[in-house]
């Protein structure tokens, strides 16, 4: 997996790679439009601390920064999510999004992690696979317009 993008560190990890960081663990169920409700145990760290080692590209006291800075998940079939850094920022949403290194009793070195959304009601964000993580800080449409502070 590949994380790349508007950060300092440019990181290629694998799933073995992933297993450096603490591991969280949940238990999920998630609806699928064509195969019904699913269950799985999921493991792995925190998207928000291995995206954190990346160093993204704005200042980490700057809630505006953080605001328009956003997450593209891919998997290696091209299936893809956008998430916004809010989403996960313990100061917004908080969302515990993992990247999971395992599925039930599997671990996944052999297929590369899976995006975990313990909050999603659908699975279609539960991307598996993943061959990359792209990151963009959003230009805005009136580039240096805003007024106010942080
Ligand atoms: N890479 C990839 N991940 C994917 C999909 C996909 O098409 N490609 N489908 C999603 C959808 S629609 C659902 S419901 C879940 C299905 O998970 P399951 O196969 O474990 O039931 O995976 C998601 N992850
Ligand atoms: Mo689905």
């Amino acid at each position: 997996m590949e994380l790349t993008g508007d950060i300092a560190r440019p990181l290629r990890l694998t799933v073995a790679d992933l297993r450096d960081w603490p591991e969280h663990e949940a238990d999920v169920s998630f609806d699928c439009a064509s195969s019904g409700i699913q269950h799985h145990h999921f493991r792995g760290p925190l998207l928000y601390d291995v995206l954190r080692a990346a160093r993204p590209a704005f200042d980490p006291a700057s809630r505006r920064e953080r605001l328009r800075f956003l997450i593209a998940v891919t998997g290696l079939d091209g299936h893809l999510a956008l998430l916004s850094w809010a989403e996960i920022d313990p100061d917004f949403g908080r969302a515990p999004v993992l990247l999971a290194t395992r599925i039930d009793t599997t671990p996944l070195d052999a297929y590369g992690p899976q995006l975990v959304l313990p909050q999603d009601r659908c699975g279609a964000r539960h991307i598996s696979a993943i061959s990359a993580i792209r990151t963009t800080s959003h230009p805005g449409w009136h580039p240096g317009s805003h007024p106010g502070g942080k």
